[in-house]
């Protein structure tokens, strides 16, 4: 296992209900580690260009407006194996099928409104932290 860096977002169905805290607490308990963080609220063209990768998806213009109809946590989580445990925290995407005790099966609304996003593999980790913030911002 490597020590790893990897891209978090607390979504705004999270934010609106007032529960960044309750979810960075099962962050931490983890094992991982906040090396980075901001809450920002995204225009349009960010949340496109984040999610680029879901182009022609039928689910990625709601999964825009979604992501821009409020405020966001961006974090960068370092630790042991981050990407792999970062997604085992979080639980499946839709909090249906999602594991007791994840985050998604403990505090997400639905499929779309599952208030936790996480990068899926060692490429987008990179990627979406170069897209989210600046080296100076990553205090590790
Ligand atoms: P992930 O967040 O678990 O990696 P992805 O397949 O990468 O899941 O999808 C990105 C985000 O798009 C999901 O977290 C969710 O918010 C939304 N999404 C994905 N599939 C659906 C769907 O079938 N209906 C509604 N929203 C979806
Ligand atoms: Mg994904």
């Amino acid at each position: 296992m490597a020590n790893e860096r990897t891209l978090s977002i607390i979504k705004p169905d999270a934010t609106e209900r007032n529960i960044t805290g309750l979810i960075i607490a099962r962050l931490e308990a983890s094992g991982l580690r906040v090396i980075a963080q901001k809450r920002v609220w995204w225009k349009k063209k960010d949340a496109k260009k984040f999610y680029d990768i879901h182009k022609g998806q039928p689910f990625y213009q709601d999964l825009v407006t979604f992501m821009t109809s409020g405020p966001i946590v961006l974090q960068v989580l370092e630790g042991e194996d981050a990407i792999a445990k970062n997604r085992a925290v979080m639980g499946a995407t839709n909090p249906v099928d999602a594991e007791p005790g994840t985050i998604r099966k403990d505090f997400a609304v639905n499929m779309q409104r599952n208030s936790v996003h996480g990068s899926d593999s060692a490429e987008t980790a990179k990627r979406e932290i170069a897209l989210c913030f600046k080296k100076g911002e990553i205090v590790g």
